[in-house]
């Protein structure tokens, strides 16, 4: 089974429960669409973990991005690797897990994923009309910071479903739940991704305390409560 969450913000726990739950397994694969790091307790302890599982795919959302900004710019006043390590683990709240390795890899992840049936990308890609542009001529900072994309008129028609994160569900709709978005009414409960043109996927983890997932393949939901 494919599966993609997103926004898990350093919830290790939580996510773990989850992962349990859906009973996860090798054969199955899993999108992670950003905003891994940041808010909850164990960010670098998440990382190196979905680093770790090679059934597991990673995009960068702007917290990522942000981080490496901050990366960059310590890059560019000296040359003391040592001291910048230093002040990059504090950059978290469990920094002293983070070692050169994760660094790197949070500094080639890339920012968008397409399947299949899906793309996944962290905030939006633009639009013009009901019209997706191309993704692959978005810039990062297009892709992980969009505004747009969320609002519930933007409903691009054609092409892939849009799977996307970074504005919690309660937010939009009150409720700390993965939104679909059917591309016509009588579809509104389908169990085929195609039948959507985008999925809302950030359950707010970090203030409600429900993180979810989707299953792309039933268009199934799976939630875990903090405890
Ligand atoms: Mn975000």
């Amino acid at each position: 089974m494919v599966y993609c969450i997103s926004d898990i913000h350093g919830y290790y726990d939580q996510f773990c429960r989850l992962m349990d739950k859906i009973h996860f397994k090798e054969d199955d694969r899993l999108y992670v669409l950003g905003d891994m790091i940041d808010k909850g307790p164990d960010s670098i302890r998440l990382v190196k973990l979905l680093f770790s599982l090679p059934n597991v795919f990673c995009i960068a959302g702007n917290h990522e991005y942000d981080f490496l900004k901050y990366y960059r710019g310590l890059m560019r006043q000296t040359e003391d690797y040592d001291g910048i390590l230093e002040r990059l683990r504090e950059y978290f709240s469990d920094g002293s897990l983070l070692d050169w390795e994760i660094v790197d890899k949070i500094d080639l992840l890339p920012y968008y994923i397409e399947t299949e049936d899906f793309i996944g990308v962290h905030a939006g890609i633009p639009v013009q009309g009901n019209r997706l542009t191309e993704v692959e001529r978005a810039t990062c900072e297009q892709l992980v910071y969009d505004r747009k994309f969320k609002e519930r008129e933007v409903m691009p028609q054609g092409g892939k479903c849009v799977l996307f994160g970074h504005t919690p569900v309660q937010y939009l709709t009150g409720k700390d739940e993965i939104l679909f978005y059917p591309r016509r009414a009588e579809n509104a409960r389908s169990g085929n991704i195609a039948d959507y043109c985008k999925i809302a996927l950030d359950t707010g983890c970090w203030i409600g305390g429900v993180l979810g997932c989707i299953c792309t393949d039933t268009c199934r939901c799976f939630y875990v409560q903090k405890r």
